[in-house]
């Protein structure tokens, strides 16, 4: 079995491991709930390493813009302070984590956990200088969050198993993998993170 060793300067980036993404939610994405377990693994983890851990959440006001009814793509999902914007019950996120809201303006849309959140600061003040990113969805919040990481310096270990797709076009989640790596994104199995 193959080892990743973590580092200090090493961060767990989750993103948007939220009620609505997984089954019977308003926006489910196909098999949501598998990254529970990998991300579970993941975080043990890091809490054991004392580094840091990061989670954005999709936090939208009620008539968000990226809402059918306001001519977006999207059911309404993730509305801030809802059980289904919620983070997932069996995610064992500890109470020391650093919680990022996105999109919580009514009239602009963000699928990266860096647009207009603290991230990249946060991050920089704890001496980040990779993360380790996991969560929902593939196509849209994941693509972008790992964009923006790469594109603001940080290295990206991107959590393949604990990764999944909405595939509104069949092959999105792996023409997002694609370029993630293409942008230098190295994929690695949380499973395989060494305690
Ligand atoms: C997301 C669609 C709409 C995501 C958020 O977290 O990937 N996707 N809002
Ligand atoms: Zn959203």
């Amino acid at each position: 079995m193959s080892h990743t060793n973590i580092h200090p300067g090493d961060a767990l980036l989750l993103v948007d491991v939220q009620n609505d993404f997984l089954p019977g939610g308003a926006l489910a994405v196909p098999e949501g709930d598998a990254v529970i377990a990998p991300l579970n693994h993941a975080l043990a983890v890091f809490l054991r390493h004392r580094l840091p851990v990061f989670a954005s959440r999709d936090w939208h006001p009620p008539g968000h813009c990226s809402f059918r009814q306001q001519g977006g793509p999207w059911p309404p999902h993730c509305v801030a302070g809802t059980p289904g914007a919620a983070f997932a019950s069996k995610l064992n996120l500890p109470c020391e984590a650093l919680i990022l809201s996105k999109a919580t303006a009514a009239e602009q849309d963000a699928y990266s956990a860096f647009a207009g959140t603290e991230l990249a600061a946060l991050a920089r003040a704890r001496g980040v200088t990779r993360f380790v990113v996991g969560g929902l969805a593939t196509d849209y919040c994941v693509l972008n969050t790992v964009k923006d990481a790469l594109a603001a310096g940080f290295q990206v270990w991107l959590l393949e198993d604990a990764i999944r797709a909405v595939n509104v076009r069949p092959g999105d989640g792996e023409r997002a993998v694609a370029e993630m790596q293409r942008l230098g994104a190295r994929l690695i199995h949380a499973e395989d993170l060494a305690p």
